[in-house]
């Protein structure tokens, strides 16, 4: 079954309503294969606010001009609905009037989630209230040398190791693991657990967070080391980047990755909840979606922005879409949400070759690649290893039972029982940036969001990378571009990061990519924005010299990118409207790598 159907058949599925669902499946199949059925219906209603339509999102208007008239009460959709203030009784009594169930109340994006009909939904978009309604969308996880590639080793060995600071994982669960224990204590570093999918504790059944958390905060107890932190000599030791680093385990994703937006919605409220009780100063997402609107109507990217405007670094996995020619752009324009939302670090993923110097890395081939589809938002921003990482291993989880052969042993476990497991995706690139953001914050504390994004992507590696390559796996010959919607602002460097002491003003939201009439794609300024307040922060500093052609501002050329392909693959970025079925049918070819174990480069 394709990921995204399961999605759409997710929302619809409802207990409660058991007799609508073979109508509504009938209705998403139709939907799918995007065969028109009788009766669609065109309504360009509008009221003081403004249309009616713009309320509510591409999959909702789609299903509710597609659906009889006489089905429009007997089908349900679970969804999220944002108000225009905060939600109040009131609003809830609208809801109730209309039928709808309550599911989640999410202050964070002044709203909540409800099991509505079509027909509510249909009249709740005439609200003026009502800001928007979107599907409570399904979301899936986004996998050596890592820790040398970057610098942690080095990092580490300066005393910087994260003691201090905690970072919030809002994945499958965390599994209790000795590498997440004070060496000297005892005592586990996960502060605090909580499980936001129903009726699960939270440990990690699928065996994806544990990895993550890992990635950031692991000891290495179980693989010859002693907890402490200047280990150059130890070889085969497997680490993290910020090992005294304290977590918050949030769960969102069940046993076998999957989740829903007012999940992570919820997650993001507790973690702004808890961030002065625990020190929270950096929340990890390796999971995401595909886009459907612009980011200042995605719920889930508002609550992105709450978490950030709180003073917490949001850090978020680009995609595993890089090797998706769906929408003939391959793999540009294939960031997923949240990673789209302009204030998120969004991170790619690299491969390091097996070898610790990071001469050599190069982009992995499934990292997806901006800009953002709908507000064309330069991304990734910056790269880090992600490609066969090891790290800690949830013994019995989902992925762990599919693949034994990925399982690793340290010095310290029996063969029968290996501590360690290797994954790839940009879920893995993730927390090692995470990490990262817990270093610089060691060392300063006082760094704003804005000015430790800032500093990430200016001290980022901009020389090491080929201006193109190409990676060939299974016959299938990708070719790489090293532009900046591939590797964004560069290789996370965390030496340099530590020694930089530049404070940057303003806002640190990623720039816009404009398309010009000549077909050359600019960066597009703001003026409240980081990038535009000297030189030590313009354009060519942060994003290196060879971006920019002709010395000019243009990033792109009018023919460097699709070769023949151009056309279309502009079309797709830059035409007038996304063709949002076309992005649905992406999906039946994509996700399949998110789960960081299927088709890992090398
Ligand atoms: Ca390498």
């Amino acid at each position: 079954m394709l990921p995204k159907l399961k999605l759409v058949l997710a929302s619809f599925a409802h207990a409660a309503f058991a007799t609508a669902i073979p109508t509504a499946l009938a209705a998403v199949c139709f939907f799918m294969s995007g065969t028109a059925l009788a009766q669609r219906r065109t309504v360009v209603e509008t009221d003081s606010i403004g249309p009616i339509a713009q309320r509510l999102s591409p999959e909702l208007s789609y299903i509710l001009g597609h659906t009889r008239t006489s089905q429009l009460s007997r089908q349900h959709a679970n969804v999220i609905v944002q108000f225009r203030k905060p939600l109040n009784r009131s609003h809830l009594a609208k809801v109730g009037n209309l039928g709808g169930i309550s599911r989640r109340s999410l202050s964070l994006v002044r709203g909540g989630s409800f099991s509505l009909s079509l027909n509510a939904i249909q009249a709740l978009a005439r609200d003026p209230e009502v800001a928007y309604i979107s599907p409570d969308r399904s979301i899936k996880t986004t996998n050596d040398h890592f820790q040398q590639s970057v610098g942690a080793d080095v990092a580490q060995s300066y005393g910087w190791d994260g003691s201090g600071v905690t970072v919030a994982v809002i994945d499958s669960g965390i599994t209790d693991h000795p590498d997440l224990h004070d060496p000297v204590t005892g005592a586990s570093r996960i502060l605090y657990s909580q499980s936001f999918v129903p009726g699960t504790d939270a440990s990690d059944g699928y065996g994806h967070g544990t990895h993550v958390a890992g990635i950031i905060a692991g000891n290495g107890t179980m693989s010859g080391g002693n907890g402490e932190t200047n280990r150059a000599n130890v070889s085969h030791e497997y680490f993290g980047i910020a090992p005294k680093v304290n977590l918050v385990n949030l769960k969102v994703l069940d046993a076998t990755g999957a989740g829903h937006d007012s999940y992570v919605i919820a997650a993001l409220q507790r973690a702004i909840a808890l961030k002065n009780t625990y020190q929270i100063r950096v929340i990890n997402l390796s999971l995401g979606r595909r886009v459907y609107e612009s980011n200042a109507q995605d719920p889930l990217c508002q609550a992105v922005e709450a978490a950030w405007q709180s003073g917490i670094v949001v850090v978020v996995a680009g995609g595993n879409w890089g090797r998706d020619n769906a929408l003939g752009t391959h793999g540009y324009g294939m960031i997923s949400a949240p990673g789209n939302d302009p204030y998120a670090v969004t991170v790619g993923a690299t491969r390091t070759m097996g070898t610790a110097a990071n001469t050599d890395d190069r982009i992995a081939s499934y990292s997806s690649k901006g800009p953002t589809l709908i507000d064309h938002v330069v991304k990734p921003d910056l790269v880090a290893p992600g490609n066969n990482v090891i790290s800690l291993r949830a013994p019995h989880s989902t992925l762990d039972a599919k693949h034994p052969g990925n399982e690793v042993s340290g010095a310290h476990d029996s063969l029968l029982n290996p501590s360690y497991f290797s994954l790839s995706g940009t879920s893995m690139a993730t927390p090692v940036v995470s990490g990262a953001v817990a270093l610089v914050l060691q060392q300063n504390p006082s760094l704003t969001a804005d000015q430790v994004k800032a500093r990430l992507m200016k001290t980022a590696d901009k020389m090491l990378f080929p201006q193109f390559d190409s990676f060939t796996l299974a016959g299938v010959s990708y070719e790489h571009q090293y532009d900046v919607f591939t590797v964004g602002a560069g290789y996370l460097d965390i030496p340099a990061a530590l020694s930089n002491f530049d404070l940057a003003q303003g806002s640190a939201r990623s720039p816009i990519a404009t398309r010009d009439t000549f077909g050359n794609v600019v960066l597009q300024g703001d003026s409240s924005s980081v990038w535009n307040s000297s030189v030590i922060w313009g354009s060519s500093v942060i994003w290196g010299s060879s971006v920019l052609l002709n010395s000019t501002s243009v990033i792109w050329g009018s023919s460097v990118v699709w070769g023949t392909s151009t056309v279309q693959g502009y079309s797709v970025i830059w035409g007038s409207s996304v063709i949002w079925g076309a992005t649905v049918a992406a999906d039946s070819t994509g996700a399949e790598s998110v789960d960081g174990v299927g088709d890992p480069d090398e």
